[in-house]
């Protein structure tokens, strides 16, 4: 039986701007690339999509699609390459690129952050510097203002738990920190920033809907009969899943190492939740791994396995982070989904079997207003370069040209009916 979606649900593709666009060389990603083991294979983001001169000719592959929205994120190092110093030029080409999704009929959701920094906010610390909080702020005020009569959707910042953990406590993202106490700095910032920009943001347009993406991903035991699994499970499920949300809701972060901040400030700056989901982690308690918390991640033998064991397909995931998610009890939008997947064997019906949880949320009552795939066309992965390929279209970075993938044309059917054939 097919699934229908509520009139007016967002059918979109996600992506961020240093993944897509290319050539972000102010940039503190473009550092981090050059530097020997960073990057998987010595990859280069180079042209990346090269969105920078041609994102229109993906904005029609949108349109192929019948999507009626689409996530994508500005970078705050082409926008303000040095302190106070803005480029006007960047500015506009921005705002041509909002002026093209709207003309195509796709509603812009704009992630203010997404990774990557001002190599001069890096060189003063980045995420561990206090002046990051203002910083963000101002830099969000100022591009919300200009853009306002485009976009009125946005995302403060991407995954902050996530990134900040491979960024400042695992070393796999620049700049490569492997520090608790950076962490804990980090995130405390971040928090405040993301209050401060949702201030900002709001202030330049009133009528702005704000909010953040947060990567969930269940923590659950690999022995649910035993009570060390299940306390190491709920332990790290609280810290990577809600200790952010939680703090925007109470004004207390309470973070690893029994670290408890106040940040008034951060209360009730939400106003919708993006929800990234890609897949679950299991838990074992091993007495023998005191540096990993104790925490030994297992995958089920007979799991389904995304490309190079980047996920365990799990859709059921999605449903239990939809419905643990809903305590918020604000609208809510998966703003990214996706797997690595090549050869597309599992990506359609991945998406099927992803999309029919998410119908049953919404029949649940669960508050879901969009979908936004991960991703249009592959990108540039990070430290994974562009050895993992998450696109409905398939990328030749040299050439540029784009094939669809089979799942192209079921995502386009998906999106034109508003809902499962
Ligand atoms: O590519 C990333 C994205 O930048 C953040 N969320 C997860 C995606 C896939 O790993």
């Amino acid at each position: 039986m097919g699934i229908g979606f509520p009139d007016g649900f967002r059918w979109g593709t996600a992506t961020s701007a240093y993944q897509v666009e290319g050539d972000n060389t102010a940039s503190d990603w473009w550092l981090w690339e050059q530097q020997p083991g960073r990057i998987r294979g010595g990859d280069r983001s180079g042209l990346a999509c090269d969105w920078w001169r041609s994102a229109e000719r993906d904005f029609d592959l949108m349109v192929a699609l019948h999507q009626n929205a689409a996530r994508l994120s500005v970078e705050w190092s082409r926008l303000e390459p040095r302190p106070g110093q803005w480029d006007q030029a960047a500015e506009e080409r921005y705002l041509e690129m909002f002026r093209g999704l709207r003309a195509r009929g796709i509603e812009p959701l704009v992630t203010l952050n997404h990774f990557t920094l001002p190599r001069w906010v890096a060189e003063r610390g980045g995420w561990t510097w206090k002046g990051i909080v203002p910083a963000l702020a101002a830099f969000a005020g100022r591009f919300v203002r200009a853009a306002a009569v485009l976009v009125d959707f946005w995302i403060t910042i991407n995954e902050p738990v996530g990134h900040l953990i491979g960024a400042y406590l695992l070393g796999q993202l620049a700049p490569g920190r492997t520090s608790l106490a950076a962490f804990i700095r980090a995130l405390v910032h971040s928090v405040r920033a993301h209050a401060a920009a949702y201030r900002a943001v709001h202030q330049a347009q009133p009528e702005a809907r704000v909010g953040v993406a947060a990567y969930l991903r269940p923590v659950q035991p690999v022995r649910a009969d035993s009570p060390l699994d299940r306390w190491l499970a709920a332990r790290m499920d609280r810290l990577v899943n809600w200790m952010y949300l939680d703090a925007l809701r109470t004004g207390w972060l309470v973070g690893p190492a029994g670290i408890r901040v106040r940040i008034p400030e951060a209360v009730g700056t939400l106003d919708f939740l993006g929800v990234n989901y890609y897949t679950r982690t299991l838990l074992a308690f091993d007495l023998r791994r005191p540096r990993t918390l104790f925490a030994r991640p297992e995958t089920p033998f007979d799991s389904e396995m995304s490309d190079a064991d980047y996920s365990e397909v799990y859709p059921d995931g999605l449903l239990l982070a939809l419905r643990q998610a809903r305590r918020y009890g604000l609208p809510m939008y998966v703003t990214e989904n996706g797997l690595p997947d090549a050869d597309d064997d599992l990506r359609p019906r991945f998406i099927v079997d992803h999309l029919r949880r998410i119908g049953q949320a919404v029949q649940e009552g669960c508050p879901v207003l969009g979908y936004y795939h991960w991703s249009l066309v592959d990108n540039f992965e990070w430290a994974e370069g562009w050895n993992l390929r998450f696109g409905l279209y398939a990328l030749d970075p040299a050439t540029q040209v784009r094939t669809a993938r089979p799942s192209a044309a079921l995502y386009a059917e998906i999106c034109r009916q508003n809902g499962l054939p």
